[in-house]
């Protein structure tokens, strides 16, 4: 687990533009940035997929979706919708292993990225 990237970000050791936090989960800007203020929310426990989620940790991150998708719409009050995504394996296009959501604000036919 040493070596995960969003671990380290959670631990603060990779710096990461942090968009919300509390004791079960981590949220902080995507690096590639799909739209203004992509975001993902990660578990603070260490998971690679949702095969691995227990009730309890699913409770504990998909729980807090709604208030970090709120958020964003305060941010950014142009937003129009947002697109919530979470990839599992590979063939799912999922590239870091510790489970997370994407949270895609979505601002007009523009941004889209389909
Ligand atoms: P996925 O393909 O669903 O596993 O998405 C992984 C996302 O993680 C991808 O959109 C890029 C983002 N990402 C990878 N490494 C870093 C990093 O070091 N910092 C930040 N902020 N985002 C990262």
């Amino acid at each position: 687990m040493n070596d995960c990237i969003f671990c380290k970000i959670r631990d603060q050791e990779i710096p990461s533009y942090k968009v919300y936090e509390d004791e079960k989960v981590y949220a902080f800007l995507d690096m590639t940035q799909v739209t203004k203020g992509h975001t993902l929310v990660i578990p603070k426990k260490h998971v690679s997929d949702i095969f691995e989620f227990n009730e309890q940790l699913a409770a504990d991150l998909f729980t807090r979706i709604p208030k970090v998708s709120q958020a964003l719409q305060t941010a950014f009050p142009e937003m129009q919708g947002i697109n919530i995504i979470n990839n599992n394996k590979e063939i799912a296009y999922q590239s870091v292993f510790h489970s997370h959501v994407h949270l895609i604000p979505r601002y007009g036919k523009e941004d889209d990225f389909s």
